[in-house]
């Protein structure tokens, strides 16, 4: 059976999880998990990896869910609520997901991939309604879970991991960050992506600890959390920091005192998926106390790198390797860099995923020949610890925390009727880290941000869309062609 299962028999009467105003013990879960692995198996014996794709809000029937579908031998494909159908539909079909499961406020998104043939939408009641069976035994070496990211190619690809890496990559950060039983930790992040759905939810389960859902972020639910004494741990991207500090920063003096006086009272906060600036971690030690903890993940690793638990939290840097995490620094000829000289980071070990689903050359260019997974982030060693640089690439962005194609982008926008050539970068930004800009070219023809603004929503997730745009005759481009990004910033 699978660790974390194994765990979960133990812990027995331990709250698990908190969501919609109900707390769920680890038998609940257990139990739950178990029924909806004998409804999806209808059955047969084992899923054998079948791909089932869920669209179900950050809660215990979301957690259930997923167990169920490890359980059952299936890999798990989380759809995120808040995306437009186009998204969730190139992640079914490129998963190759046959079943969907849908909690009932989310049916109707759903509703016209009903009739498509091979397809089978079950409603989460569904199941939820047979008593368990005995299910199959899962070796660690089957895949689990398939979680879509964005990188330099126009789509987003599947990352896959397997039972074994997941666990390793949950078993690093309990030992790291020193997870106990006692722990309580807030979830507002969304749960289609590593930081939600290993570094919270799955840590919390491996603990004993109890993990409380919210369906998405708000300042003032989390300082409430905060202020009722209950967390113990809370983990997020920057761009959430800078929220709470601006809602802190609109309160009066008596109230920030007891915010700040509740806060310093948690045992450990993390930031990650992004660049955490400097005075953003000074403005958050002056409120609370706390220097956040700051580390570095991927999608395709985990997490690598993170400052100290117990020592040194450095501003601006992202520590040291992990436990069972093995890092270099190339140039680019693959060849290790010194100290203090920027070099590309590549990562080795247990956390590594597998493989981009279906993708055999994709897969094979993210590895350098002698294996060593290329992250495309650049860092240098200084002082002992290791800084983040940059991206080797101007084609990602990353904005609240989501990483993002350019190249994405710009495809959707080739097929809006009065669009005839554009551009997408990102632009610094206190608050997101980064913001999508896109700068438009198309002939004679008026441009209506607006409309296009609105246009793109229905195919893309809200961080996709441009938050500024230009019009140009024609974008910057250089002897071979090619647009000329860092150019086209000084533009905006
Ligand atoms: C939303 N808005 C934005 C952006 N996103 N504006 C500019 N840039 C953006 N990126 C706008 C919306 O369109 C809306 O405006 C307004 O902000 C509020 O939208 P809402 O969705 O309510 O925003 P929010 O809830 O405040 O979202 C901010 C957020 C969210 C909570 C920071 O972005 C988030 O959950 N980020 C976390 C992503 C994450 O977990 N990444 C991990 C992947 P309007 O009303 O005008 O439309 S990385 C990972 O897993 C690796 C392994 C790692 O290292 O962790
Ligand atoms: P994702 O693939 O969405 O998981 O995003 C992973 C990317 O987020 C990494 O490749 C980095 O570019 C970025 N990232 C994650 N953590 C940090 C951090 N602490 N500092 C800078 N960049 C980060």
């Amino acid at each position: 059976m699978i660790e974390l299962f194994q765990k979960a028999h133990l812990y027995k009467d331990r709250a698990a999880i908190v969501s919609n105003g109900n707390t769920y013990s680890y038998e609940d879960l257990v139990v739950k998990s178990s029924v909806v692995a004998t409804n999806l198996l209808n059955k047969a014996s084992d899923l054998k990896e079948a791909r089932i794709a869920f669209l179900v809000p950050p809660s215990f029937e979301y957690t259930a869910v997923q167990w169920g579908i490890w359980a059952a031998g299936g890999v798990a494909v989380p759809l995120c609520v808040q995306h437009p159908l186009p998204s969730m539909e190139y992640v079914i079909e490129d998963s190759g997901s046959k079943v969907i499961v849908v909690h009932k406020d989310y049916q109707d998104v759903l509703q016209p991939l009903e009739s498509r043939p091979g397809l089978s939408i079950i409603l989460l009641e569904g199941v939820f309604k047979k008593n368990s069976s005995p299910l199959p035994d899962i070796d660690l070496n089957r895949r689990a879970m398939m979680l879509y990211t964005s990188g330099t190619t126009n789509k987003p690809k599947g990352v896959v991991t397997t039972h074994g890496i997941i666990q390793s990559q949950i078993i690093t950060l309990v030992e790291a960050w020193e997870w106990q039983k006692d722990d309580y930790i807030l979830n507002i992040l969304p749960l289609h992506h590593v930081h939600g759905i290993i570094n919270v939810l799955s840590c919390a389960l491996w603990s004993g600890a109890c993990c409380e859902f919210h369906a998405k972020f708000e300042a003032k639910e989390v300082w409430g959390a905060i202020l009722s004494g209950r967390m113990t741990l809370f983990m997020a991207v920057p761009t959430i920091y800078y929220k709470l500090i601006n809602y802190w920063e609109s309160k009066n003096k008596k109230d920030q005192l007891l915010m700040s006086e509740a806060a310093s009272k948690l045992r450990l906060m993390v930031s990650g998926s992004a660049a955490l600036p400097v005075p953003v971690l000074e403005k958050w030690k002056s409120i609370t106390g706390h220097t956040l903890l700051e580390r570095y993940g991927m999608t395709e690793i985990g997490m690598g790198l993170s400052n100290s638990y117990r020592g040194e939290r450095r501003p601006g840097y992202v520590g040291l390797p992990l436990p069972g995490v093995a890092l270099r620094l190339v140039d680019k000829d693959n060849a290790p860099v010194d100290k203090d000289t920027p070099g590309e980071i590549q990562i080795k070990g247990p956390c590594v995923f597998k493989e981009y689903w279906q993708k055999e050359e994709a897969t094979k260019e993210a590895f350098a020949k002698d294996g060593w997974f290329r992250t495309g982030d650049v860092a240098m060693l200084h002082n002992g610890m290791y800084k983040i640089l940059g991206r080797d690439s101007v084609d990602i962005i990353k904005s609240g925390g989501y990483k993002i194609s350019a190249l994405e982008i710009e495809d959707v926008l080739r097929g809006h009727k009065d669009i005839e050539d554009s551009a997408v970068i990102g632009l610094e930004d206190e608050e997101w880290g980064e913001v999508v800009a896109a700068c438009l070219v198309s002939g004679q023809k008026a441009l209506d941000f607006e409309e296009i603004s609105k246009w793109l929503r229905a195919r893309l997730p809200a961080y996709k869309i441009p938050r500024k745009y230009i019009l140009q005759k024609k974008l910057p481009r250089n002897v071979l062609g090619k647009v000329t990004k860092n150019e086209l910033k000084s533009l905006f």
